[in-house]
């Protein structure tokens, strides 16, 4: 019998009901860090059960700025500042709760605040800082904006339960701000954009990226993960899908990419995903098999990303990728069709 011989481009077979043959998914895409993970509760200064799903900054000085869901010994969580030089190591720690729930004041946090997104916008010269209120109603979104980091103006609940994975646009569209987010409606999980005039009042709803259906990684429940990146062929977005099994949901993260004067325009869709759970830190901890990124730097060459992911909600890790070859790897493994599935 013939040995069957891929084409000279690609090394494997892939869906071949999809017409033209295509390589499978380059898992390689991310790199974890050696040192992972980066940050867990021993390295706290005070005590907590877990630190994880951080924000990422690369400030002004050239630290890297992470701004760390942490969860107490209560079971609610707040945001605590992590800085380092390198972005990897010697991480000076806030010595107590940078940005903690204010109840009296914002009722919708009596639960907590949790999964924190961090876009810099060069117009206000300040970072706007997107996370999760949690309480009685369900998890809404909330937005506060900080120069500093230490000092926050709160804005208050901007998107009403139930609705998570929230993220600014650095740049208005159009004249508006756009924020990416997550509703949970009778449609289903999605990603949604929403616009405004000035970060506090909201509308002009799209649903932008669907859950798929069925059997695939990204089925019914799916969610941007860090701030989107703006690159020359559009914005980059890395989202999570949630895979539900027997034992549990499995997050793991896609790429989707957008028209950059039209956001709400899915240009490509990847059809795998890249990254997943792998290793003990990730398929372990207080919930299991989960990789969830809330930020990104970008290197100094302009081309590394470093992605930060809290893993098994216990820790944070890291893991670099290369945004050119993230691209050429789009255009080999997305089918825009796909984003309407
Ligand atoms: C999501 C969010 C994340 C969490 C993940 C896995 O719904 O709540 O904060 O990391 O579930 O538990």
């Amino acid at each position: 019998m013939n040995p069957i011989i891929p084409p000279a481009n690609t090394s494997k077979w892939f869906a071949p009901e999809q017409g033209a043959l295509k390589p499978l998914a380059d898992t390689q895409l991310f790199t974890r860090h050696p040192g992972n993970p980066l940050l867990s509760r021993e390295n706290w200064p005070y005590p907590i059960n877990s630190v994880f799903n951080a924000g990422a900054v690369k400030l002004a000085d050239g630290d890297t700025l992470l701004l760390c869901r942490v969860e107490d010994r209560s079971g609610l969580s707040h945001l605590c500042v992590a800085r380092s030089a390198n972005g990897i190591d010697d991480w000076r720690i806030d010595s107590q709760p940078t940005l903690a729930a204010n109840p009296r004041d914002y009722p919708e946090e009596i639960w907590g605040i949790e999964d924190p997104r961090i876009t810099y916008v060069p117009e206000l010269e300040q970072y706007a800082v997107a996370y999760t209120s949690f309480a009685r109603g369900g998890p809404g979104v909330s937005l506060a904006l900080t120069k500093d980091f230490r000092s926050f103006e709160r804005f208050g609940v901007i998107m009403p339960p139930e609705d998570k994975d929230a993220a600014l646009l650095p740049r208005r569209i159009e004249g508006r701000w756009a924020l990416i987010h997550r509703p949970m409606t009778a449609l289903g999980a999605h990603m949604w954009i929403s616009y405004s005039p000035d970060l506090r009042h909201w509308g002009s709803h799209k649903v932008i990226l669907e859950a798929r259906r069925g059997g695939w990684w990204d089925a019914n429940k799916i969610g941007l993960c860090s701030p989107a990146i703006e690159t020359a062929k559009g914005w980059l977005m890395i989202y999570h899908g949630v895979r539900q099994t027997a034992s549990g949901g499995i997050y793991r993260l896609g790429l989707a990419l957008f028209d950059l004067e039209r956001p709400d325009v899915c240009l490509q869709r990847g059809d795998s995903w890249v990254f997943g759970p792998e290793t003990s830190y990730e398929r372990g901890g207080d919930v299991k098999d989960v990789v969830f990124p809330c930020g990104q730097t970008v290197g100094t060459d302009g081309d590394t990303l470093y992605v930060y992911y809290g893993a098994a909600d216990s820790s944070v890790a890291l893991a670099t990728a290369s945004i050119r070859s993230i691209l050429t790897w789009l255009d080999a493994n997305s089918n825009p069709a796909d984003s309407a599935l």
